[in-house]
């Protein structure tokens, strides 16, 4: 048995016992217990760098920033090998995987009894949410992946104060990864150690994680999508708050006021570009700001307003199509201190992926370790930076506020080339629930699996849902509800809910929307709806602006372009919520009524329209 070895600054007796169960079935070489300090962070980086498994880049143009490669096959989140062990299975519902808890546990015991062997085991302490924030939760990770303790350091404030929050709540989150490679006598470790068998296992009940096989994202940075998102939303059910698959930005106008807004779109949907957004030059005055790119736990307020953080401290961001026309703020987040993945890097240590640059640079080594041909892609398309938030010359001064920023919007938007118009304002919650769980969006690299269909994605979160998806409708319809009597009696309202679309293309299949900076004109649309200064039409399917309710200074972008962005097809539309309905019959008898009415009244009323 290998000597716990634990530190002073570790006096939690459950977490000491709970480490040393891990270590006797994992039964690694040794246990570190990571402090979260830069020390340590740098011997890490000289570790991996000196086992062949980090290059260095160039220290000039890239100061302390590193380049790592993947295992071909261990490329991306696995969602067929994601479970949901609750005790029933109509808990975890018809969309995601499902297996009894006991069955799994045996699984899991048979991968892990001594999965570590050969490998230094590190206890990764990690708050998601400012520290000791009422929002934030704590979690700690065992893993045998230093490239997981590295990133779980720029991804979440990771370090020894974790440990005093125990002292106060001595909940946490207990979060198991293996890359699933023992090193046993005689073997030789490969740069990016993995297994075949891949399981990204959640316990509601327990509130545990386990993860094997992979070292990639979302598979092995258990704060991320497994906590923050899967076993939060189950939290945040029981307790009465929102996990959700969220970016968060302020915006400012030159009088000085300012609205929060909330916005979910599935993976890799531009979601760190709108983040980012950097307003067109004749915004001037305004400003856009930063909370969050990806995830927000959202909290109701004694004032009855909705109060949101960002969980995470950094950005796990997909490379490929980001440049400095795309995301100006995310190129400036990225010039040091930069962990990437799966990138292609040129032999004198400068970054490349397709849509970077026009072209790649000569002497480029691609994302499998070889010479680039020029036939294949350079940057595996889900390749990833990894940077900490604050790093982002667009980052919101209340980023790490521990109260959260006020919502006053939320929208949903998936990638739509057709039927979905640029922007439309839901009548009311209900409203507003039905478009969040009826979104659909094409898919793309950043799921393993088929990419380019339709497919529904309720919330942007189908599979990040740790429990069945009526319920979660039902979940975000209570707590509507409730919010709405906090608000009246304080007088506030509710956040104003809206659906956008900024991927409809024309009939030669080119983008009609510019999007990037040009999505501040909906935005500001967006915030004076809330603030009751902007004029829009009711249509069936929402509140829409018409082209004179858009400011369009700077803009060449004609009135019949918006026509085509805007238009509602009615033959398109029925075929649109009949497919809903399809989404709502697989959730089954726990689908809630008032959503199931609702399709129905849009469907009677679809069948009574022309084109608008
Ligand atoms: O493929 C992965 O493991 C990354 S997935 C990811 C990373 C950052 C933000 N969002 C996502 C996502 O899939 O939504
Ligand atoms: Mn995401």
């Amino acid at each position: 048995m290998i000597s716990l070895n634990v530190p002073a600054f570790v006096q939690h007796t459950k977490l000491i016992e709970w480490v040393a169960d891990i270590a006797k079935l994992t039964q690694p070489k040794n246990i570190q217990w990571c402090d979260g300090s830069e020390t340590e962070y740098q011997e890490l980086i000289q570790l991996m760098i000196a086992n062949g498994s980090m290059q260095a880049l160039d220290p000039e143009t890239h100061p302390n920033s590193y380049s790592v490669l993947s295992d071909p096959t261990d490329v991306a989140r696995v969602e067929d090998r994601t479970f949901i062990c609750s005790e029933k299975e109509e808990d975890a519902g018809t969309t995601n995987n499902w297996q009894a808890p006991e069955i799994m546990r045996k699984t899991l015991n048979g991968l892990f009894e001594g999965c570590m062997q050969g490998r230094t085991m590190y206890v990764v302490p990690f708050s998601m949410g400012p520290m000791g924030s009422h929002i934030a939760h704590i979690g700690i990770e065992i893993t045998d992946s230093p490239y997981v303790a590295i990133s779980m350091r720029k991804m979440t404030r990771m370090g020894k104060a974790v440990y005093d929050v125990l002292k106060t709540d001595e909940t946490f989150i207990p979060c198991v990864h293996s890359v699933g490679m023992p090193l046993t006598e005689g073997m030789t470790d490969v740069a990016w150690p993995c297994n075949a068998e891949k399981y990204i296992v959640h316990y509601p009940k327990s509130r545990e994680i386990w993860s094997f096989g992979s070292g990639y994202g979302g598979n092995a940075l258990l704060g991320k999508k497994c906590f923050a998102l899967r076993i939060a939303s189950v939290m945040g059910r029981e307790q009465g708050w929102l996990a959700e698959h969220m970016l968060i930005l302020g915006i400012t106008n030159p009088q000085g006021k300012k609205h929060y807004v909330a916005a979910a779109f599935p993976s890799a949907c531009g979601k760190t570009n709108f983040a980012m957004l950097i307003p067109p030059k004749t915004y001037q005055g305004w400003k856009v700001e930063t909370v969050g790119d990806d995830i927000a736990w959202i909290k109701p307020g004694q004032d009855g307003r909705l109060y949101a953080i960002n969980p995470e401290a950094g950005f796990f961001g997909v490379a490929p199509g980001t440049n400095v026309k795309t995301n100006p703020n995310c190129m400036a987040t990225l010039q040091k201190d930069v962990i990437y993945t799966n990138v292609a890097v040129t032999k004198t240590g400068q970054v490349w992926w397709e849509g970077l640059t026009k072209t790649a640079p000569q002497d480029l080594i691609n994302w499998k370790g070889q010479p680039h041909q020029g036939t294949e892609k350079a940057a595996h398309p889900n390749s990833r930076f990894t940077v900490a938030a604050d790093q982002c010359p667009s980052i919101d001064p209340d980023w790490d506020n521990p109260q959260g920023v006020p919502i006053s919007a939320f929208i949903f938007g998936g990638r739509r080339a057709d039927t979905v118009p640029l922007v439309s304002e839901a009548f009311d919650w209900v409203d507003g629930v039905y478009k969040a769980a009826t979104m659909g969006s094409e898919t793309t690299a950043a799921a393993a699996g088929q990419q380019g269909v339709v497919r529904r994605d309720p919330f942007a979160m189908l599979p990040f849902i740790g429990y069945n998806m009526a319920d979660y409708f039902d979940h975000w319809l209570t707590l509507g509800q409730t919010t709405k009597i906090q608000a009246d009696a304080n007088n506030q309202q509710l956040p104003k809910i809206f659906n956008v679309n900024w991927f409809r293309r024309d009939e030669d299949g080119s983008f009609i929307w510019p999007g990037f900076g040009e999505n501040m004109r909906v935005l500001e649309w967006i915030i004076a709806r809330c603030e009751g200064t902007a004029n829009a039409t009711d249509t069936a399917i929402g509140r829409v602006p018409c082209y004179q309710d858009i400011n369009w200074k700077g803009s060449d972008f004609s009135q019949v372009s918006f026509e085509k962005v805007t238009t509602q097809n009615p033959t398109q539309w029925q075929k649109e919520l009949e497919s809903h309905g399809v989404l709502f019959e697989k959730l089954g008898d726990r689908m809630p009524k008032v959503l199931k009415q609702h399709q129905q009244k849009l469907l009677k009323q679809f069948s009574q329209t022309e084109t608008i």
